[in-house]
């Protein structure tokens, strides 16, 4: 609004223009490890903001005046919305939420001692669904889009000694021109749905770095400035000044597998600033159609999962991750896909601990808008986000740049480019996607698998394509020349229906799709692994039929996470010796 013309805003269809700027991304990321910052998580109000009021408004300027003291009539209260929890997803904290799909405003008052002239304030965010926009203190400080990898924003200039009123938009409407497009199967649910936190580093500081072993050394980068820090690694005798951010170290650490885990505690410090972490030095590669980890030949098995949780939606806390890895070894497996978008990072985290291998991917699913320019740019730098997020987890071992997209140019060129990025930033993992497959003459078959190391193939025979006999003459038409892995396979069972007729959606006929794909896959000599679809059901409002009502029936166990369905003991039975 300006003191002119108090109106100028209900004209104004530009108004997003002034807060579509200051990208965070995976350049200005910090990685947290193993620095505790001053969380901010806890109860915050929320306003729900459909018609982006705030941003024309300019809500975020507004004091706390009592209404006794307004002089002009007002459309929010800056901190009087509904307190709510961060994280969360709003979807699930009112019965009205649940489909909302919009904008909403995030307040929380805060306390702080103030800038000093030595540190540097960073607010570090999770993930929020789909695009942020943040506001400090009135001002607006940056942006970010996708709805699953972590931003930071510097706040430096921006706190206050005193109170601080940080104020973010976070808005969730399903567009073509994102990623994930407005067409998936999964609950697009919105929100802060992972922590904040606001971190007081000196003014030079390790923003982010790498530490893996590769060709019998260990090899350290880190990004701080051009400045050298220390790293020290005591369990292999390494204490060494980086210089320039850079070293590089003979040794014959231990290496983590899924059946020994092995870890190695380091510390990279820069002046004041000390890193801590606990990480893994493993090697993974291709060798023809088969997968060596640490020269090893490996089958990766195991189930895919999405983040959904009946109560709280797409937030994850560590017993939930922990009931995943159990259930994915007491599936006799090693192995999970995290569906369809960066999950919370300490998936990886307790992976590495616990030794399970990770394929982690980025939303471009379906329908993607392959030929506009700024949709690669937000998924390559959601890509280029989770790869630094996660580029010392020993546990992800695989980059999925894609999932069922349709073959066109622009496609091939979108992901080549994409599977490209993730080599060049990450030349120590393996790059997927879940790929395509001629259906007239039953062959895998796909252009982008030049660009790929694995190939995903997900696969539906005996369910969405009821012939099983299929999968064997595709598997028989099929020179990949690459290892394969079935990245889905699954059919729907609503848990306790039984049925010894065959019908669809028992559990019985869940078992038997199992079954008769083991059997099917057990001969072929190039499919190296394969993600059950998948190990809980999980909401999505493209279900309807009776069984459904919102759900995808094809976990492995309901959604109360405790009640297997017979498919489970059945998999687990027919691959134990695959
Ligand atoms: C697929 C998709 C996955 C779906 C699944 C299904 O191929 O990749 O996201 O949820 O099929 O259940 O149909």
């Amino acid at each position: 609004m300006t003191a002119d013309d108090p109106f100028a805003h209900l004209h104004d269809e530009d108004y997003a223009n002034a807060f579509s700027r200051v990208w965070a991304g995976a350049d200005t990321l910090l990685d947290p490890a193993g620095r505790s910052g001053a969380s901010l998580d806890g109860l915050w109000t929320m306003t729900l903001d459909p018609f982006d009021e705030g941003l024309r408004q300019r809500w975020f300027e507004l004091d706390d005046a009592p209404p006794e003291r307004w002089t002009v009539p007002r459309d929010c209260d800056p901190a009087g919305g509904v307190r709510v929890p961060v994280p969360s997803c709003w979807n699930l904290l009112t019965p009205e939420w649940k489909h909302y799909e919009g904008a909403v405003w995030y307040a929380r008052d805060f306390d702080h001692a103030g800038p000093r002239q030595d540190r540097r304030f960073i607010l570090h965010f999770g993930a929020a669904n789909y695009a942020a926009r943040v506001f400090l203190n009135g001002r607006f400080i940056g942006a970010h889009r996708g709805g699953s990898t972590p931003f930071s924003l510097d706040a430096t200039n921006t706190l206050r000694g005193g109170a601080n009123r940080l104020m973010v938009h976070v808005e969730n409407r399903r567009r073509d021109d994102r990623i994930p497009m407005s067409h998936f199967d999964w609950f697009n649910y919105g929100g802060l749905h992972r922590g904040v936190t606001l971190f007081a580093l000196p003014d030079r500081h390790i923003r982010r770095f790498r530490i893996a072993w590769r060709d019998g050394a260990i090899r350290a980068a880190a990004d701080c400035g051009g400045a050298s820090p220390r790293l020290r690694i005591p369990a292999l005798g390494i204490d060494a000044v980086l210089d320039g951010g850079r070293g590089e170290f003979p040794a014959a650490p231990e290496l983590w597998s899924p059946d020994r885990p092995a870890l190695y505690g380091i510390e990279l410090s820069l002046g004041d600033d000390v890193c801590r972490e606990r990480i893994g030095f493993r090697d993974i590669r291709v060798d023809g159609t088969r997968i060596l980890l640490n020269g090893v030949p490996i089958r990766l098995k195991g189930a895919c999962v999405h983040e959904d949780d009946v109560a709280k939606g797409r937030c994850s806390d560590e017993t939930d991750i922990a009931r995943r890895i159990a259930h994915i070894k007491e599936l006799g497996g090693n192995f999970l896909r995290l569906s369809h978008y960066p999950h919370d990072p300490r998936v990886a985290r307790m992976a590495d601990e616990a030794g399970i291998l990770l394929w982690a991917e980025i939303p471009v699913y379906w329908a993607i808008d392959f030929d506009n320019p700024e949709t690669y740019a937000d998924a390559e730098n959601q890509l280029r986000e989770l790869i630094a997020r996660d580029a010392n987890r020993a546990s992800v071992v695989l980059w999925g740049v894609g999932n069922e997209n349709a073959d066109t140019d622009a496609r091939l060129s979108f992901m080549s480019r994409l599977a490209a990025t993730a080599k060049r930033d990450d030349p120590t993992r393996l790059v997927s996607a879940a790929c395509l497959v001629n259906r007239r003459e039953f062959r895998i078959e796909d252009r982008l698998a030049a660009a790929l190391d694995v190939i995903g193939l997900n696969e539906y025979f005996g369910w969405y394509e009821p012939d099983i006999r299929d999968l064997g003459r595709l598997l028989a038409n099929s020179t990949p020349g690459k290892p394969v892995i079935v990245s889905e396979t699954g059919a729907d069972a609503v848990a306790g229906l039984r049925a010894n007729d065959g019908r669809l959606f028992s559990e019985d006929k869940q078992a038997a799709f199992y079954i008769d794909q083991i059997a099917a896959l057990r001969g072929c000599d190039y499919i190296q692994g394969l993600a059950a679809w998948l190990l809980y059901d999980f909401r999505s409002e493209r279900r309807q039929t009776r069984f459904q009502r919102g759900w995808n029936r094809k976990g492995l166990i309901a959604e109360d996470k405790a009640t297997k369905k017979l498919a489970f003991g059945a998999l687990r039975d027919a691959w134990r010796d695959w």
